[in-house]
C-alpha cells in the first residue's frame, strides 16, 4: 500500500492554488498577501522614469505644430511631454504633473476657458504675447512665470510680430487621479479685460497689499513674476542663503501666505555658479527642471543629463539627484514640483546624501 500523500495546505478546497486564485478573482477580490510587497515598498517606486527632452531635438516639431493645426481647432496648441514610463493617455510627465510646450502665432487667440487643474507657464521664446486671467492682462516676456490658478478664466493672445513659445506646467494627472476635473468654455472667445495690465503685480508684488480687498488665499494673487526680478534676487542673494543641494535658489511665493505660488505646485528659479559643488539629495516630491541660461548637468540616479537652455529634465519621486554647472557662465534653471501636495498630506520627505 502506498502512503497517502499529505495534501498541501493550499489545496484544501479541491483544486490547485491557481484554481483558488481564479475563483477569488472571479468575485472581484484579490489576496493581499501576494500584493503586499508591490503595494507597500519600503520607499517610493514612481512610474515616471528619469528623462530629458533636448530643445534642439524638439524645437522644430513645436514650430511645425503651428502649421498642423489652427488654434481655433486646437483650443490650446501644445505638444505634451509624455514620460515614457507612464501610459501616454495620462498626459503625465510624472505621476501627478503635466508638462507641455505651447506656441501661439501673431494674431491668434487661444480661447477663454477655465478648469480645475492649476497652471504655471514659463516663457521660453518670443515676446509680446499676453494672457488674460479673470480680467487682468499680462504681457509675456522671456523668463516670466505666469499663473492661471484653479477655475480662473484665462485666454492667451499674441499682438506681437513673431511666435511666442512657453512651457505649460499643470497638475492634470493629479486632478484626474482624484476625479476632480471640471472644465468650462467661456461663451466668448476672450474674457473682458477689467483691470489695468499687470495690476496684481503692482498691488501684491511689492511687499504691500490692499487691505480692503478680500482674496482667495489658496493661490497667489500675482499673475506675472517677471524674469528680471527673479534674476536680481538670485544675483544679490548672500552666500549664507545658498542651499547645499540647490545653490542659489528662490521660490515664486504667494505673498498672502508666504507659501507656494499654487496649492498643488511650487516653482523655483535657481542658479549653480561655476565651481559650486552641490550635494545629492532625494525628495519624495517629483520635479521638472528646465534649463534657462548657461549649461549644466542633472545627474539622476545613474544617468547624467547634460543640458542647454530649454531642455527639460524629469527627476522622479525619491530619485537621487544632483546639479552641476558646466562652463564659465552660471547655470540657471527653472523648476516646479508637487511638494505642496506631498506636504499637505504628510508625505514630503527629503534625504540629503
Ligand atoms: O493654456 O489653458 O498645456 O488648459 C494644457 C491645458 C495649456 C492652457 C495646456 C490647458 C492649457
Amino acid at each position: 500500500m502506498t502512503a497517502t500523500k499529505p495534501r498541501p495546505a493550499n489545496e484544501h478546497h479541491g483544486g490547485g492554488e491557481s484554481e483558488y486564485f481564479e475563483r477569488v478573482r472571479s468575485k472581484s477580490m484579490g489576496p493581499l498577501w501576494k500584493a503586499m510587497g508591490n503595494l507597500m515598498p519600503l520607499t517610493p517606486r514612481p512610474r515616471e522614469v528619469p528623462y530629458q527632452w533636448k530643445w534642439s531635438e524638439i524645437r522644430d516639431l513645436v514650430y511645425e505644430s503651428a502649421k498642423v493645426v489652427r488654434v481655433e481647432d486646437a483650443v490650446r496648441r501644445v505638444l505634451m511631454l509624455l514620460n515614457p514610463g507612464i501610459p501616454p493617455e495620462q498626459a503625465a510627465v510624472t505621476q501627478t504633473l503635466y508638462a507641455g510646450i505651447q506656441i501661439i502665432l501673431p494674431g491668434e487667440v487661444a480661447p477663454a476657458h477655465r478648469h480645475t487643474p492649476n497652471a504655471l507657464r514659463f516663457v521660453m521664446e518670443g515676446e509680446g504675447a499676453f494672457t488674460t486671467v479673470e480680467g487682468e492682462k499680462t504681457i509675456l516676456r522671456k523668463g516670466d512665470v505666469v499663473t492661471t490658478p484653479n477655475w480662473t478664466w484665462h485666454d492667451h493672445g499674441n499682438d506681437a510680430k513673431g511666435p511666442v513659445v512657453w512651457l505649460d506646467a499643470l497638475d492634470i494627472p493629479l486632478v484626474n487621479a482624484l476625479s476632480g476635473m471640471f472644465y468650462e468654455d467661456y461663451p466668448q472667445k476672450t474674457h473682458p479685460v477689467r483691470d489695468a495690465t499687470n495690476s496684481s503685480q503692482r498691488s501684491y508684488g511689492r511687499g504691500l497689499r490692499p487691505t480692503g480687498e478680500v482674496r482667495n488665499t489658496a493661490y497667489s494673487p500675482i499673475l506675472n513674476y517677471t524674469f528680471g526680478s527673479a534674476q536680481e534676487a538670485l544675483e544679490t542673494q548672500p552666500s549664507g542663503a545658498w542651499s547645499p543641494t540647490d545653490g542659489r535658489v528662490v521660490e515664486y511665493l504667494n505673498p498672502l501666505t508666504g507659501g507656494p505660488i499654487l496649492p498643488t505646485m511650487d516653482a523655483f528659479l535657481q542658479r549653480v555658479d561655476p565651481g559650486m559643488t552641490l550635494r545629492s539629495h532625494r525628495q519624495s516630491s517629483s520635479k521638472i527642471l528646465m534649463g534657462v541660461e548657461g549649461e549644466g548637468t542633472v545627474e539622476v540616479e545613474n544617468e547624467v543629463f547634460r543640458w542647454k537652455p530649454f531642455d527639460v529634465m524629469v527627476v522622479p519621486a525619491w530619485a537621487k539627484h544632483r546639479l552641476t554647472c558646466v562652463g564659465r557662465s552660471p547655470a540657471v534653471l527653472f523648476s516646479y514640483t508637487n511638494a505642496p501636495v506631498m506636504r499637505a498630506l504628510q508625505l514630503y520627505r527629503e534625504a540629503v546624501l
